[in-house]
């Protein structure tokens, strides 16, 4: 491949609600450009970049992947990430590797749940941005409708640079409204592109919308304003360089129009990347711990050897696979560089580019880009490497903890032997998947950000690492905690010949406030009990709390205040002390009006306006409190609390209610105390699994 210079690469990320035609325009990117020698297509199952087996048989991107395509004279590596919600922290991670992204949105649905999602983590990550009105070819498709959604969420600097030709099965081209001319396609899917003039009946449209964007950059530099002002116009240079500053600086989002599906508006699409959207150079010092002082790093290919690994792949076949944006210095297929984060050093063998699973050698890289290696021993996602003394360290990247677990069981000893390997190399590429045994119950419990990820996880430990396990239903993480106070002594004494033990303790407890988890005090006078023994006392509590007294869930929320007791000269120990403490707990929470908390989420839907009265007749039959209601055009964002416990099977019936066309997110909020008849079924269902025994005595 060609040497590019820093400046003629751009790393862009696709990015929008899941199934908005990211992975489509990836395929025609790549077939327009002489990358691949035909245009791949999600539903066959060929695309670049959907290419894991589990995305393939589900036609939806699950994790994302790099590819790569050579377009005049510049480089442009394209990052396809997930859209679905339960594949986000991915695509989070992702936006760590790129300078810019694209926003799809499609023409159907326009703004959905997850483009929102994205646009909020692209201005968390500081991230120009264009807009891709996508799937223009779709029966319904609007482009008008789509641009209006986009610009109630994300405001009037969302601006057309171009308008569609045709819509639905007539969607045929684009008109560039900068260089007011028509860009006509072929209906064969090949690309070919031919420029004519704009079509008389939209010449007066496209004259209104090149003043408005005119307009728009003029107003975004008071410099450019002025001369707007005194001489009427702007010279296609002074336009095309303020346009790119506003959309540097976060002023304008320019928005595009397109089908991947039926390669429409793909190559005007790919010159307004290169056009519009910075190169490394173009974008601020990259922050960075350098030497142990904050400073930025400059993508200078003569400094120092610096990347962040944004994603590692577990191949059963070639192994380890890191993926790496490097920020400055260059990279040789072999060398030794130092893992600033873990404090070691890697040795490199092999350097490679990638065009999804496929690896193309490279025989250097340098900063600016992104490329691959193998077989790295201990680095890890979010790890920082660079060049040996150089304590180049990018802040980690930071991963949501698990938000649903289910219990999964091994068909067989052989299986079960298998899982401990397996979970190694699913949560190497998969940071965000536990797999790990309950201490209470002993069951193997697989936790992740939904129910689609955690049973592609199961999935994975089949075909992968054939692990054959069944999955059982979804366990919630209850808590237990206490309303009232309890005053109760704890005793400890056995005499079995010899030496005997004795310990005896009084407590308190008394509810905190929700949140403050637990707290111990020592209010111990005269040397009741002797003060080395005391740390045994909260030890004792401290250890017993992580089961509660009505279904064996960890106790919160409380405090215990230890203020008399009494000891025995030979007789006392720790042990004795720690033994002593667990009954005067369990004695106390018992007395102290336990009860039982459960997780409630934050939950945010997008729909159409006409489905909102069932949407809210289904929450209240899942114990959920509406917190707000927002108009957005014709959509409607609704804000909820629901108990977790309500929401497994929500996704379903959102989707039968609103034919597809809502969408919802969500997040842990906090804890509540479940209803008493709901507590009832949670203890039966402790008792069953053997969490507690129906009536527990010490
Ligand atoms: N009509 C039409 N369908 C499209 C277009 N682009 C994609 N599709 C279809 O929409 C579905 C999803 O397309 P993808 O390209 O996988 O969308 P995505 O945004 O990559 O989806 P995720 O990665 O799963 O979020 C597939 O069935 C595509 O065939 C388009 O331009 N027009
Ligand atoms: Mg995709």
């Amino acid at each position: 491949m060609k040497d590019y210079a820093v400046d003629k690469i751009r790393n862009i990320a696709l990015v929008g609600h899941g199934s908005s035609g990211k992975t489509s325009v990836a395929a025609a990117l790549l077939f327009d450009t002489g990358a691949t020698s035909r245009l791949t297509k999600v539903d066959k199952g060929n695309t670049v970049t959907d290419y894991d087996p589990d995305e393939i048989e589900r036609k939806i991107s699950i994790s994302s992947a790099v590819c790569f395509c050579e377009w005049k004279d510049h480089k442009v590596n394209i990052v396809d990430t997930p859209g679905y919600s339960n594949f986000l922290w991915d695509t989070k991670a992702s936006l760590r590797a790129v300078d810019a992204a694209a926003v799809f949105v499609c023409g159907v649905a326009g703004v959905e749940v997850g483009t929102e999602k994205v646009w909020e983590m692209l201005e968390e990550h500081g991230l120009p941005r264009l807009i891709v009105i996508n799937k223009l070819d779709r029966e319904n498709a609007n482009f008008g409708r789509a641009l209006e959604a986009v610009r109630q969420f994300f405001g009037r600097q969302a601006i057309p640079v171009q308008l569609p030709v045709g819509e639905d099965k007539n969607f045929s081209g684009v008109i560039d409204l900068i260089e007011k001319k028509a860009c006509l396609f072929e209906k064969d899917e090949s690309g070919k592109m031919s420029e004519g003039a704009v079509p008389a009946a939209m010449v007066e449209e496209v004259d209104r919308r090149n003043k408005e964007l005119v307009e728009m950059v003029a107003e975004s530099d008071e410099k450019l304003m002025e001369k707007y002002l005194e001489q009427g116009e702007l010279s296609p240079e002074e336009f095309r360089s303020g346009l790119k500053r506003a959309i540097l600086g976060h002023q304008l989002f320019p928005v595009f129009a397109a089908s991947g599906l039926t390669n429409i508006g793909i190559q005007p699409l790919l010159d307004g990347m290169i056009a519009f959207l910075p190169s490394p150079v173009e974008r601020d010092g990259v922050k960075a711990s350098v030497k142990g002082q904050d400073q930025a790093v400059q993508p200078s290919p003569d400094g120092p050897f610096s990347a962040l690994v944004f994603k590692t792949i577990s191949d059963p076949y070639t192994g380890r696979i890191t993926l790496m944006r490097i920020f400055s210095g260059r990279m040789n297929p072999d060398g030794t560089v130092t893992n600033s984060s873990r404090d070691t050093d890697e040795k490199f063998v092999g350097l490679f580019f990638l065009q999804g699973k496929e690896q193309i050698s490279a025989g250097q890289a340098k900063a600016g880009d992104i490329a691959a290696t193998a077989k790295l021993k201990v680095t890890s996602t979010g790890d920082s490497l660079c060049a040996k003394g150089a304590a180049i360290a990018f802040p980690p990247i930071n991963f949501p903890e698990p938000s649903i677990s289910f219990a999964i069981e091994p068909k067989t000893r052989a299986d079960e032997d298998r899982i401990s390997q397996a979970t190694h190399r699913i949560t190497e590429e998969d940071p965000t998947v536990r797999i790990e045994r309950d201490p209470d119950t002993a069951q193997l419990l697989i936790s992740g950000n939904g129910e689609l990820h955690v049973r592609i996880i199961t999935e994975r430990l089949k075909k992968r690492f054939n692990v054959d396990v069944d999955l059982k239903p979804p366990k919630i993480s209850y808590k237990e905690t206490i309303k009232g106070r309890a005053d109760v002594q704890g005793r400890h004494k056995k005499q079995t010949g010899g030496r005997g033990q004795f310990g005896d303790v009084w407590i308190k407890m008394e509810p905190l406030a929700r949140g403050k988890d637990f707290e111990f005090e020592d209010k111990v006078f005269g040397g009741a009990i002797p003060r080395n023994f005391i740390p045994s006392v909260e030890k004792g509590i401290l250890e017993a709390r992580k089961k509660g007294v009505l279904a064996g869930y960890p106790a919160v929320d409380f405090k215990v205040i230890l203020y008399d007791g009494s000891y025995h000269d030979v007789d006392s120990s720790d042990i004795a002390f720690k033994i002593a403490a667990t009954k005067a707990y369990k004695k106390a929470m018992k007395e102290a009006k336990p009860t039982i908390l459960e997780p409630v989420m934050n939950v945010e839907i997008y729909t159409p306006e006409a489905y909102m009265g069932d949407i809210m007749g289904n929450l209240n039959g899942r114990r959920g409190k509406v917190q707000g209601m927002e108009q957005k055009g014709t959509m409607r964002v609704l804000k909820a609390q629901v108990p977790m416990s309500e929401m497994l099977d929500f996704e379903p019936t959102l989707t039968s209610i609103t034919g597809g066309r809502g969408s919802f997110l969500m997040e842990f909020s906090h804890y509540e105390e479940a209803p008493s008849h709901i507590q009832q079924k949670i203890i039966a269902e402790a008792v069953k699994e053997g969490r507690v025994k129906s009536e527990e005595e010490d």
